[in-house]
């Protein structure tokens, strides 16, 4: 859970325009997080899936990740070890792949960042 809104932060980092238009919105239910998440998500889904599959496999999940780890790293001033965030974003990637099928489609990559399935 707590990766969860780490990433949506790290997301919100990454996309400044994107975060005060959520702000904009502002309504104070979860939807408001989440439709932001998923614009996010539709911008940048396609510079991710470079084999245009459609869906986001392992690598390319865990470079997605990786990206947003370092984004929150820079925002938080806080280094973690290679060997720590590549372990982070495989088990990322387990969670992000909620019907096992071996990758995450965009659905599944916003609900995770969402927390809306576990
Ligand atoms: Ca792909």
């Amino acid at each position: 859970m707590k990766f969860m809104m780490v990433c949506a932060v790290a997301l919100f980092a990454a996309s400044p325009a994107l975060a005060r238009q959520g702000d904009n919105a502002a309504s104070g239910n979860q939807s408001q997080g989440a439709s932001s998440v998923q614009s996010i998500v539709d911008s940048e889904f396609p510079a991710y899936d470079a084999n245009q599959s459609g869906q986001l496999e392992q690598p390319e999940f865990i470079k997605w990740m990786v990206a947003l780890k370092d984004q929150e790293m820079k925002a938080t001033g806080k280094a973690l070890p290679a060997s720590e965030i590549s372990a982070w974003a495989s088990g990322a990637f387990t969670s992000a792949d909620a019907d096992g099928s071996g990758a995450v489609s965009k659905e599944e990559l916003v609900k995770y960042l969402t927390g809306g399935s576990s």
